[in-house]
């Protein structure tokens, strides 16, 4: 153990280190209680076999096929693709690298968006871990992929209980090749409000250091004041700055005005003096039509002499023909997905995107068998997920009404069955849209399209019309998340906020009007870390602390589950979420060449307390654990 905490010491990896080192670093002095993590292992898998999974329907659990593999040469090194270039050449180097190809160039977002836009992000490092190779050998002329940021960060600590720092150290480690792309909400981070400039600057100082080479930076009210401690803090470690204007209303109808082509027109221009390599056109919601995008993009490219990357959602059904005129305009880089985490509320399929522009010069360089093998694996995978679809089964085109972005469909769907309100989706949707309306048609993305979301459920759950928020606004208590954008502290959106409902939303109070990061006090990452390391008792990182500084409550709560159930993160899904069946016989690699082999022998009779005993062996030895029957 003692060697253990020397290489897992920050100070060791970073090479931050002098023969003083063991001396003066007492942590390395405290070694993990010795606690049987084959027990800890087998109290999870006993108590989500008895009680479920939160989200999952609880049933015995399904026999699952193993997800088929792709063959790839296993003898050779992947070859060498952008991050190579980025690495050798630095960031302008990369950039001219873009604007010389004549191919399109391909994102793929199959690791972070597609599943976040599918299955409410819950897609786990485990699965992302077994296919880190294969892609990398299969994919290398790839422009990046983007594998982290958005909402995976909170949620692999929040639902899924497992490190995000970690999962991109372990990609990063199996995919050397190919750039590594984050979503990142500018001054909300991977959050969903403003943190302070400093914790903005450490995030992505330390994203960097982690593996990420490309940073999409948004504010979720186009409001580029937001966006520029991000870009420079990107700027600062070498890497990508790319910029991301977010895409709303529609250019094309003369009817909504507030978002036409100069408004487009004038952010690129800003963002471009802001110091971004790569402009990037987020349509979160996927509302840029076919012919919108042509224009869009020719505009674009004559105004800003930055490479453009345009991000859509397939919600309804026009992603692949709105690429394809994108195209015809020049634009340099488009994000899809592998054909099975395609399509819907995710992105367009790289697969077809590939046959619609075979034999033309803007043909992309990838291999469509690849991309079909690597397919095959998620199709097997995504099996394991079926709980957290959204039920979506064909083209949506009503998104062109309620604007919601691809990312949140599934989530707020989830939120809205939380709350009891999942019989009356149809009608959530509907307030979305009116809710849009009444906040003054605001851009909707994480986090402002979450308090969209937010309203429109206390409004469909209290019966409150617009005119009711309104007339009876003094009284109502309005959910937080809706209060802080009033004030501000989310910045300030195009044309300011309606100011009748301004009003009787803060009650008397006066908003900001200044960036909320200017008023915020430092976070003192030394302090925080020498607290977190009495509530953990253990050596923390400089991720921990970061985990601490942007969700306090959720990472306390993982901190708490590691300690009771180990490192859950090594159980393969189905058992992660289904647990065992009687007589099943698993094994678990708890670390690299140690294995555990768990049967689950039988399930005891509830007793008087609520408990039951759950049988086991381990390795061939019988072992109990008792679990607290919640049913
Ligand atoms: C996120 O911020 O997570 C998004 O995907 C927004 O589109
Ligand atoms: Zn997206």
């Amino acid at each position: 153990p003692f060697l253990e905490n020397v290489v897992k010491h920050e100070k060791f990896i970073t090479g931050e280190y002098d023969t003083s080192f063991i001396d003066t670093t007492p942590e390395l002095f405290i070694f993990p209680k010795r606690k049987d993590r084959g027990t800890k292992m087998l109290s999870y898998i006993g108590n989500v076999t008895v009680n479920g999974f939160p989200g999952v329907e609880k049933k015995k659990k399904p026999v699952f096929s193993r997800p088929r593999m792709p063959e790839f040469d296993v003898t050779g090194a992947a070859k060498p693709g952008t991050k190579q270039i980025l690495d050798q050449y630095g960031a302008e180097g990369l950039v001219n690298w873009v604007k010389d190809q004549k191919s399109v160039l391909l994102t793929d977002t199959t690791f972070r968006d597609a599943h976040q836009s599918l299955l409410a992000t819950r897609v786990r490092t485990n699965d992302l871990k077994q296919i880190a190779e294969p892609t990398s050998h299969l994919l290398p002329d790839m422009f990046s992929f983007e594998m982290w940021g958005g909402a995976t960060f909170d949620v692999a600590y929040r639902f899924l209980k497992e490190d995000p720092w970690n999962r991109l150290l372990t990609l990063r480690e199996r995919i050397p090749n190919v750039l590594f792309q984050m979503l990142l909400r500018a001054s909300n981070a991977v959050g969903y409000k403003n943190y302070p400039d400093n914790v903005i600057r450490e995030f992505v100082e330390k994203s960097a250091f982690a593996g990420i080479d490309v940073f999409r930076i948004f504010d979720s009210l186009n409001w580029v004041k937001g966006m520029e401690v991000a870009i420079d803090s990107v700027r600062q470690s070498g890497k990508i700055a790319e910029a991301a204007i977010c895409y709303t209303g529609d250019i094309d109808d003369p009817t909504r005005t507030k978002y036409d082509i100069d408004y487009y027109k004038n952010l690129a221009k800003e963002l471009e003096a802001s110091g971004a390599h790569i402009l990037a056109i987020k349509d979160m919601a996927g509302l840029l039509k076919p012919q919108a995008a042509y224009r869009l993009i020719s505009e674009l490219k004559e105004s800003v002499s930055l490479p453009i990357h345009l991000h859509t959602h397939d919600t309804s059904g026009n992603g692949i023909y709105t690429y394809a005129r994108a195209i015809d305009a020049g634009v340099d880089i488009v994000d899809t997905a592998l054909s099975t985490m395609s399509g819907l509320t995710s992105q367009p399929s790289a697969n077809s995107l590939y046959y619609a522009l075979k034999g033309t010069d803007r043909e992309p360089n990838v291999n469509v068998g690849s991309l079909e093998s690597l397919s095959h694996y998620w199709e097997d995978v995504r099996k394991y997920y079926t709980d957290f679809e959204s039920g979506m089964m064909s083209p949506h085109p009503e998104v062109y009404k309620h604007e919601m972005p691809g990312g949140q469909y599934s989530n707020l769907q989830q939120q809205a069955k939380a709350v009891g309100l999942g019989e009356r989706w149809e009608e959530v949707k509907e307030m979305y849209a009116r809710v849009n309306h009444l906040f003054g048609d605001i851009v909707k993305v994480t986090p402002s399209s979450k308090v969209v979301g937010d309203m429109a459920l206390f409004m469909v759950q209290n019966d409150l019309s617009e005119q009711d928020v309104i007339d009876k606004g003094e009284k109502i208590d309005f959910p937080d998340s809706v209060v802080e954008l009033f004030e501000g502290y989310l910045g300030q959106p195009h044309g300011g906020f309606p100011e009748d409902l301004q009003k009787v939303i803060l009650k008397g109070r006066n908003p900001l009007t200044v960036r909320p990061g200017e008023l915020l006090d430092d976070v003192d990452f030394t302090k925080l870390k020498e607290k977190l390391y009495e509530q953990l008792n253990r050596p923390v990182t400089s991720f921990d602390a970061l985990g601490y500084a942007l969700y306090p409550k959720v990472f306390s709560e993982y901190a708490q589950t590691l300690e009771q159930f180990g490192d859950i993160s090594v159980l393969d899904t189905p058992t992660f979420l289904f647990g065992m069946r009687l007589g099943e016989e698993i094994e678990v690699e708890i670390e690299t060449g140690k294995t555990l082999i768990v049967k689950l022998v039988s399930i005891g009779q509830a007793q008087a307390d609520g408990t039951r005993v759950v049988y086991f062996e381990l390795n061939g030895q019988p072992r109990e654990v008792v679990i607290k029957d919640e049913n």
